[in-house]
């Protein structure tokens, strides 16, 4: 933060409450992934209403699911000397050295919704669910769905080399190691997006007999599901009955799909990471407290039981 914001945000610090004035002078850089998914529509919207609650001026940018442009982001937030950066990382890997750049800057960067592979020094806090516990709870509700049934199921994966993607998959092959009568026999990733879901669903279903071999379809996000739901119906097959369905997120369409019987299990996830971070680089800003280096989000599991109809009319209009 530089010298006449910290000035600045002392004095206003005098006039008003503290955390008020303290959020009401920041400028936050926010990299954002892109708009891959409803969920992640869902996260900017939510982040952005955060923002303004508190007064606190968002720098937004989208990076069309692209590294480097969120590195370029980042470098642009540094430049400009924002108080803090939020990144939202669409892969684990290749962080460091931009991210030594703003600490070298002495700008705090938090990550939401997905982690990285690096120092942990290298970032204040991240918010983001337990992918693992995401991948456990849709494969226990196959388990126990399906219980002695043989089960071949197709599994689409998010984008290739981010945390929910490899974690997800580790948590649903965690559930399901100890059944014989279930296996994973295609696996591709369809990149969380809706098209690349459908278009990978088609190809497996070509390779699995028309679909008649596919028990189960596994998406790691409800986009893929939703891609893959219409792949089935193409097929003139029933998803949700002749391919049962679970996916991770919990959107209003995967819930529409669920109240019309053509999906099974969804495992939500909250869109707002954000306030859990602002409220971390408050206290962080205000005396320097050091909040939690991972503030994990709640994962619940909704199937057909839990009123689907009510769940879509809750979750429709907040930005999906
Ligand atoms: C997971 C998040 C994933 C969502 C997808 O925390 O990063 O990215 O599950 C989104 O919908 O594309």
């Amino acid at each position: 933060m530089n010298i006449f914001r910290t000035l600045a945000l002392s004095a206003s610090m005098m006039v008003l409450g503290c955390s008020t004035a303290l959020a009401a002078n920041l400028t936050i850089g926010f990299s954002q992934i892109g708009s891959e998914s409803g969920w992640r529509a869902a996260e900017t919207s939510v982040t952005k209403a955060e923002a303004e609650k508190r007064g606190i001026k968002l720098k937004f940018a989208d990076a069309q699911q692209k590294q480097e442009n969120q590195i370029k982001a980042i470098r642009g937030f540094i430049a400009q000397g924002v108080d803090a950066i939020l990144v939202a990382p669409v892969v684990a890997t290749g962080w460091e050295n931009v991210l030594t750049e703003a600490k070298e800057a002495k700008i705090p960067v938090i990550l939401l919704d997905r982690g990285i592979d690096a120092p942990k020094d290298l970032y204040l806090t991240s918010v983001a669910s337990d992918q693992v516990k995401e991948g456990r709870v849709a494969g226990e509700w196959l388990v126990k769905t399906v219980g002695s049934k043989p089960c071949k199921v197709v599994e689409l994966q998010g984008t290739v080399g981010s945390t929910p993607a490899i974690n997800r998959k580790k948590g649903f092959e965690e559930a399901i190691a100890g059944q014989k009568n279930i296996s994973i026999v295609r696996s591709q990733t369809g990149d969380f997006t809706r098209a690349k879901g459908k278009e990978v669903m088609e190809g497996f279903l070509k390779a699995e007999n028309g679909g008649k071999d596919i028990c189960a379809m596994y998406a790691h996000n409800d986009d893929m599901a939703v891609g893959g739901i219409q792949a089935i119906k193409d097929a003139g097959l029933k998803p949700g009955k002749d391919i049962l369905v679970v996916s991770i997120d919990a959107v209003p369409d995967i819930f529409q799909a669920m109240a019309a019987g053509e999906a099974n299990a969804t495992v939500e996830l909250t869109p707002n990471m954000a306030g859990p971070a602002l409220d971390a680089l408050a206290a962080f800003l205000k005396d320097k407290k050091q909040p939690e280096k991972f503030i994990i989000t709640e994962s619940k599991l909704y199937t057909p039981a839990d009123d689907p109809k009510g769940e879509y009319e809750r979750r429709k209009g907040l930005g999906y």
